[in-house]
């Protein structure tokens, strides 16, 4: 019988609310300090996170919502040089304050790895933020709990396209229905549903009204033994939190015929 073999996890929104009050302050901290007068509310923040990857929603941002501006001579620099603060920022706030995991994250890990599953990140983030805030929540070990950690412009169309999740299971010689994915947006259940992946949706404010279209689950979190989430579409049997046992029904259960 074919068996789960791998998690490949999403970052940003999947593991931690990283982007309200995560990326977009640090955005906008970046800005502040290049004397730009932009202000990224939590509004359109989130039209703004249609356009992954923080160098391309600087871009869309100025193409859509600032045709007033003055473009510098070299574009691209500027972008650069912006994102790279904007980075730089990111990472002093999750070193400052931290942004926690959700719910059930840490435990489904930690479950995960004891039971022998193959762990992996496939984020459309840089990669200097996914190892903050994974060594912020998990010590510093926490890069050696994931095989690969592909982030960032590691490829070249990021998601919606699947590129980042092929890449990974490139790399981890593995078959797209050996594996579960969980995501978060409708940008990211594209992505892992053009590779292939059964994927787990944990929703939240930014996305819960989102088209999560081909996603096997979706749930409000992963929950706890004792914070059970709510199924907002499929089934997971009597399961009230998203453990091991239940992810390994999920995936008998939709094997392909
Ligand atoms: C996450 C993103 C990222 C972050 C910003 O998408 O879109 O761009 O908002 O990160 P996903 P960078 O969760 O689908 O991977 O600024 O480092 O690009
Ligand atoms: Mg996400």
């Amino acid at each position: 019988m074919p068996e789960l073999k791998a998690l490949l996890f999403d970052v940003d929104g999947t593991l931690a609310d990283t982007e309200r009050d995560g990326h977009r302050l640090a955005f906008n901290r970046a800005f502040a300090d290049a004397g730009l007068d932009w202000d990224w509310s939590v509004e359109r923040y989130g039209a703004l996170l249609w356009v992954t990857g923080g160098k391309e929603r600087i871009r869309y941002y100025l193409d859509t919502m600032r045709p007033d501006f003055k473009r510098p001579a070299r574009l691209d620099e500027f972008v650069a040089g912006l994102h790279k603060a904007k980075t730089q920022h990111y990472n002093r706030l999750l070193d400052d304050g931290g942004i926690p995991f959700r719910p059930g994250v840490r435990r489904l890990l930690g479950e995960a790895r004891e039971a022998g599953l193959r762990l992996a990140i496939a984020t459309t983030t840089s990669p200097e933020n996914v190892t903050t805030l994974l060594n912020s929540n998990l010590g510093d070990d926490a890069e050696h709990w994931f095989e690969i950690i592909a982030a960032g412009d590691i490829v070249p169309a990021k998601k919606p396209a699947p590129d980042i999740y092929r890449y990974v299971l490139t790399q981890m010689r593995l078959r797209a229905k050996a594996c579960i994915a969980f995501e978060d947006s409708e940008n990211g259940v594209r992505a892992s549903c053009g590779a292939n992946l059964l994927t787990v949706i944990t929703t939240n404010d930014y996305t819960a009204t989102q088209d999560f279209n081909g996603a096997a689950l979706v749930l409000d979190q992963l929950g706890e033994p004792d914070k059970p989430f709510k199924v907002l579409r499929g089934s997971i049997g009597q399961h009230h939190y998203i453990s091991v046992t239940a992810l390994n029904e999920l995936f008998q259960r939709n094997l392909p015929s």
